[in-house]
């Protein structure tokens, strides 16, 4: 593939980091961004996006029956979101390790300097996304960022 074939000799890596609504609406982006480049990850690509519930069933079906699914759909398209492509070695799990754990409670408790310690509310509103494995960050990336994206999801305007 392109990706393999033109970075063989670099070990950088990429994943998908999404900031959720809530860390939209309550002006963490600029923090958040800080905290990105503080830690060494380049920014390769970002846009604003407003989700409609499709993309959120496809984009999270793994938890499609899950009990907090609807929830989750109504989430995640009660405003617009800022979708990234982070670069850096090791990103994937890098970036994970920075968000901090799932429920933004246990991340004030346990990783007080993690991302979802300053900016997360709780199990569901924890502010930040981040790609699991390689597979899913391929994924996500090509969801948001591949050549057909663009009638996925809609662009929002003001950035
Ligand atoms: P992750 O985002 O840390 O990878 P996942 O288990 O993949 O966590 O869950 C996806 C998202 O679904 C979470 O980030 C959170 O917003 C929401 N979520 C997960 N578990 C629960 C729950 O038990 N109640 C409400 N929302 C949840």
């Amino acid at each position: 593939s392109f990706w393999s074939s033109s970075c063989a000799s670099s070990n950088k890596e990429r994943t998908l980091a999404i900031v959720k609504p809530d860390g939209l609406l309550g002006n963490y982006t600029d923090d958040i961004k800080k905290t990105i480049i503080e830690y060494g990850f380049s920014i390769a690509e970002e846009k604003l996006v407003q989700l409609d519930e499709d993309n959120v069933r496809r984009f999270y079906a793994e938890h499609s029956s899950k009990s907090f699914f609807s929830n989750l759909v109504t989430y995640m398209t009660s405003g617009p979101v800022l979708v990234m492509v982070l670069e850096k070695e090791s990103a994937i799990a890098d970036w994970r390790a920075l968000m901090g754990p799932t429920d933004a409670n246990k991340a004030k408790a346990t990783h007080p300097h993690s991302i979802r310690a300053m900016c997360g509310r709780d199990m569901e509103k924890n502010c930040v996304h981040g790609s699991d494995s390689p597979k899913s960050a391929q994924r996500e990336i090509s969801f948001f960022f591949g050549e057909v994206s663009t009638d996925k999801v809609t662009e929002h305007d003001e950035l």
